[in-house]
């Protein structure tokens, strides 16, 4: 056992009855707390917003969630707001099992820039630490599993296959958005990059 089960925000807000619900998004939940006991590592990714967050679509007068918008950084698709720092929307879906985790990531704080990956935040530079406490504790295999599958999923697995890990992504233990497209993109995006899909 050798490899880390990454869990991708599994989180009130991702899921029915949240304000940027992923369909399904709560059926997954069971089998990744049975997938736990098979990881040497478990952590969990919390997306962590301040209220005035900048990738929230109420902070541009005029656009609507889901437009696109140009950041400093590059593209960026507007959101509802969502996962604010200390809401119930933030919490981890009750049924999730937080107690086998490790390391819980919190990302996307800082208001000025949105962070999908696990490992680095939208501008692809700034890194969140997370590379750095899997290289120390020896881990190389890394399986994804969480929400959503067409964004923070596939941005972190990407990331982790650009870093050199061998990554994986549980497909039957993800869900995703499907935005314009963005999940058959993301699909071959993950394939392209060796990313195994299982
Ligand atoms: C996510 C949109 C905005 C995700 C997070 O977890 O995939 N998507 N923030
Ligand atoms: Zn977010």
């Amino acid at each position: 056992m050798s490899h880390a089960l990454i869990i991708i925000d599994l989180q009130n807000d991702f899921c029915p009855g949240g304000t940027l619900a992923v369909t399904e998004g709560d059926q997954i939940i069971a089998g990744i707390n049975a997938q736990m006991a098979e990881a040497a590592a478990v952590v969990l990714t919390q997306d962590w917003h301040p209220h005035d967050h900048s990738s929230f679509a109420s902070q541009h007068p005029g656009l609507d969630p889901y437009a696109l918008t140009d950041m400093p950084y590059g593209p960026q698709v507007l959101w509802p707001d969502h996962c604010v720092q200390g809401a119930h929307g933030a919490a981890f879906h009750p049924d999730l099992d937080t107690t086998r985790a490790d390391l819980i990531l919190r990302k996307g704080f800082r208001r000025e820039i949105d962070s999908y990956s696990a490992f680095f935040e939208n501008d692809q530079i700034t890194p969140t630490g997370l590379e750095g406490y899997l290289r120390n504790r020896g881990i190389t295999q890394l399986d994804f599993a969480g929400l959503a599958t067409d964004f923070c999923v596939a941005w972190s697995a990407l990331d982790a296959a650009r870093l050199g890990f061998q990554a994986r992504v549980l497909t039957e233990l993800c869900r995703g958005i499907d935005l314009d497209g963005s999940m058959a993109k993301a699909l071959a995006d993950l394939r392209a990059a060796g990313v195994d899909l299982v």
